[in-house]
């Protein structure tokens, strides 16, 4: 069957096919940015939102979690950004007419696009048990029928509380506290399926889950390696900042599978120069094979303890822990695995080596092409290993940068949410709160679909996100969030996961970033942490979207003063009138956040504090930075197949989908692609242009099988294929995740390709 879309589409998913670019930004992107701004805002509200973007006095860019300059320029101008921001401050709205007109069971035959572009939601609205359509009800019922749900349980660990990661810190702060004064450490959330693998390599090596930079220290690096990312989608300030690096003197090694424009060449609008030529961003390029990242940087390793006077001796006797250990399995470490594993060839390997060695300070960045892989936990304490080596951890300009994704992401677990909280964390909320919180270890995203499957957990609460889409095998996934009792969403928009639903489920309309929020004692402003671990204001300006939506805390407020009545110990009616007292209470229960509501008052807010950063102190388990030896692990693949990455395009947010182009990769007008080497296009017989079904192979022996995709002949490595995301999740089979971090392997799943029937 060829590519149909879905009934209702505005757009069919036909895609036109060009040469790839080799620049980011520029002009193209300022007339990109304002064309679909203009579409969903108007000209007067798109030139006063987009001016409020990160700047001191305006809200916190809904897009990505890179900081900001300390410098900006009036617009720090970023299209993606902008986008982000056009579909929340929309003027399209879907209200209980909408939903009146739309049953549940057609909303479950559109397109996640089609549903995005429906516009913000206006009113509470209730699918009963047995209904067809979404009806209004009063945010009081709405309260009563979760209670209901969450009393019925027999045990709290029956509900999953699901966060995604836009969520402010005052509102996480509160949600996590009625999770867990409910009785459950089940707070599932995106980071589960993002950066978990970042997280359980750093705590465990440096004692901190969090990137050792700020933004100060690229600019003073000798060396950055960009690895499994793609910035000028996804962080598109990151190539500004990269440019300045550069410009002082910085070199910049990239390594990914895909050649990606933003990190060939940026053209900064800002600058009349940028726009006309722009900077050459990657110096050198390691055009790597999925998966082949731990084998690199082992090699490296191996290849900076043969070079005379390459380790930092007195960093490694001083500060480290298990270095004998690590050094003899890097010397194992052969150029023959390496090359098979990476793909690359040694003269590459060779330069890289150089680079290294003439760097004094060195940055590693990455994000999801290095933590969505079976072995992405061993991977990342590799280039600890490899920073370790050199002293680079604990020092200006150099350290480890896990580039986060959703702009809260990093500060919703800073506030708690995670199903396995520390202890000292639980101690600290049952001192300031008088109850005792349940100890025992959660579910995350994987184990939650489980025991939705399984009938172990049957309510699902959501804040914010879309748990369908963004989850792994979609059919499993969809199939198991269909069993649940109820289902509610806390949401600003349409998407699929309101179409599959439990037996009752609830529709919460909340306020954005952009909003104004106003409660009992004044105008609010809510707080956000970025990638680099600094803590902001951010204040919405417009007017909501409707007089019916609740600000997320005041929804946990009210909700949980309908579930715990009386017995709570939390004074949640002080909390939502006025989140200046919600701050004084993560102050006594967070260390790093003294003196909270006077310091985020200030003008670009605080650094949280950061041992290995600020002191060169690794609180780990041997007090120590502890260098690892796992065995080097890479995907295998069999005769005929290819390594699927799943991945982003240009025009989306996640499971939010802003258009049909990926400007940058050369596509327009559809989604459904799959990017394949010639040689391998050859190889396999399928021709570029046609069509063919992924089929995912897994040892479970199920045949995941994803229709349609317009093979696209294009310079990835070899043997590696790359389709978008989360069309393809379909074909990530739930077991398929990364040790110790569980996060589904979403960046390299075995496949097929098969000739698609045509109709
Ligand atoms: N505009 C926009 N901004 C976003 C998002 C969005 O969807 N749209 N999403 C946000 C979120 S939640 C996140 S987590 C981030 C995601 O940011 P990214 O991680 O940049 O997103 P992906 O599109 O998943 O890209 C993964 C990159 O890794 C490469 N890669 C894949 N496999 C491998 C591998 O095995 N080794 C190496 N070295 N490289 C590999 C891919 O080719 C690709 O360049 O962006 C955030 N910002
Ligand atoms: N195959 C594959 N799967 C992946 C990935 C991949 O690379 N490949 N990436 C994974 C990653 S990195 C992530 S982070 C997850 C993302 O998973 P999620 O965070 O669950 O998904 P999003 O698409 O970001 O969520 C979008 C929805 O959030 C709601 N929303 C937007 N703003 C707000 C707000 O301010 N408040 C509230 N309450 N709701 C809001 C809107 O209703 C919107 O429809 O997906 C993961 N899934
Ligand atoms: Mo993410």
């Amino acid at each position: 069957m060829a590519s149909k879309p879905p009934k209702g589409d505005p757009v069919q998913d036909a895609p036109q096919v060009a040469e790839p670019k080799h620049a980011a930004a520029g002009l193209p992107a300022i007339g990109h940015t304002l064309r679909v701004a203009q579409r969903q805002m108007g000209v007067k509200r798109t030139a006063l939102t987009l001016l409020r973007v990160n700047q001191k006095d305006g809200f916190d860019c809904p897009g990505c979690a890179w900081p900001e300059p300390e410098h900006r320029h009036t617009a720090e101008f970023c299209e993606n950004g902008a986008k982000a921001v056009a579909e929340e401050a929309t003027l399209r709205r879907v209200t209980p007419e909408f939903f009146a007109a739309h049953s549940v069971a057609d909303l479950a035959t559109r397109s996640g696009y089609w549903l995005g572009q429906q516009g913000r939601l206006t009113h509470p609205m209730y699918l009963p048990e047995g209904g067809e359509h979404y009806e209004p009800v009063t945010w009081e019922r709405a309260f009563d029928i979760v209670a209901e749900e969450l009393t019925a349980l027999d045990s709290p660990d029956e509900a999953l509380f699901y966060t995604s990661g836009r969520t402010s810190n005052e509102a996480a702060f509160l949600y996590q506290l009625f999770a867990r004064e409910f009785g459950t450490n089940n707070l599932p959330d995106c980071s589960n399926m993002c950066h978990e693998s970042s997280g359980s390599a750093l705590n465990e090596t440096i004692g901190v889950g969090k990137g050792s930079v700020l933004l100060e220290d690229l600019y003073k690096a000798d060396l950055i390696i960009v690895a499994g990312q793609n910035p000028g989608t996804n962080h598109p300030r990151m190539l500004s900042a990269l440019e300045k690096a550069k410009a002082g003197g910085a070199r910049v090694i990239t390594v990914n599978p895909l050649p990606e424009a933003g990190m060939e060449r940026f053209k900064n609008p800002q600058t009349p120069q940028g726009m006309l030529k722009g900077a050459a961003l990657t110096d050198l390029f390691l055009q790597i094979r999925i998966g082949g990242d731990q084998a690199l940087f082992r090699l490296l390793n191996k290849l900076i303890l043969d070079t005379e006077g390459a380790v930092d001796e007195e960093f490694v006797r001083e500060h480290t822990h298990g270095y004998e250990e690590f050094a003899a399995a890097a010397r194992d470490a052969d150029w023959d695995g390496t090359l098979a594993a990476t793909g690359l060839d040694r003269e590459v390997i060779e330069r890289a080596l150089k680079m290294v060695l003439d760097s004094e300070r060195t940055i590693v960045c990455w994000a999801m092409g290095l933590t969505q892989h079976k072995h992405a936990v061993p991977t990342i304490r590799e280039i600890v290993n490899f920073l370790l080596l050199r002293g680079n951890i604990g020092r200006p300009g150099a350290g480890v940068c896990p580039v986060r994704g959703h702009s809260n992401v990093q500060g919703d677990r800073t506030m708690g949410i995670f199903e396995r909280p520390a202890p000292a964390f639980l101690d600290a909320l049952e001192k300031e709160f008088g109850f005792a919180p349940p100890r025992e270890h959660g579910l995350d995203v994987v184990r939650a679909i489980r025991a939705m499957r399984d009938d172990k957990a049957k309510v699902f609460f959501a804040m914010g996100g879309n748990f369908v889409s963004a989850s792994p095998d979609t059919e499993v996934t969809e199939a198991a969030m269909r069993r649940a009792r109820l289902t509610v969403h806390v949401s600003t928009k349409l998407n699929r996961s309101h179409a599959v639903t439990g037996a009752r489920a609830l529709i919460l309309p909340t306020l954005g970033r952009t909003e104004r929020d106003l409660q009992a004692s004044g105008e609010q402003f809510v707080t956000v942490e970025d990638s680099m671990g600094m803590v902001h204001a951010s204040r919405g300006r417009l007017e909501p979207a409707s007089p019916h939506l609740l600000s997320e805390p005041a929804i946990v407020c009210r909700l949980a003063r309908r579930v715990l009545g009386e017995r709570s110990r939390v004074p949640w009616e002080e909390f939502e009138k006025d989140y200046a007292a919600i701050r004084d209470r993560i102050e006594r229960v967070v260390p790093g956040f003294e003196n909270f509501n006077v310091r985020v008052a200030e003008p670009g807010g605080f650094a949280l504090p950061h041992a290995p950063r600020d002191e060169r102190r690794f609180p780990t388990a041997t007090g120590k930075a502890n260098f690892t030896a796992a065995p080097v692990e890479y995907p295998e693949l069999p005769e005929g197949r290819l390594l699927l990455q799943t991945l982003r395009s240009h025009d989306q947010y996640n499971t939010t989908i802003y258009g049909l182009d990926d400007r940058y990769r050369g596509i327009r007008n559809g989604r459904r692609v799959v990017l394949v080497n010639p040689e391998d296009a050859r190889a396999l017989g399928v021709a570029d242009g046609s069509y063919v079904d992924l089929v995912s192979e897994w040892k479970d022996g199920v045949e995941r099988r994803a229709p349609g995709f317009r093979v696209v002949a294009y310079p990835t490595a070899r043997g590696c294929a790359a389709a978008y995301y989360p069309e393809t999740n379909v074909l990530v089979p739930l077991d398929a995740t990364a040790d110790t971090s569980n996060t589904p392997a979403s960046k390299s799943v075995v496949v097929r390709l098969e000739q698609s029937a045509t109709d």
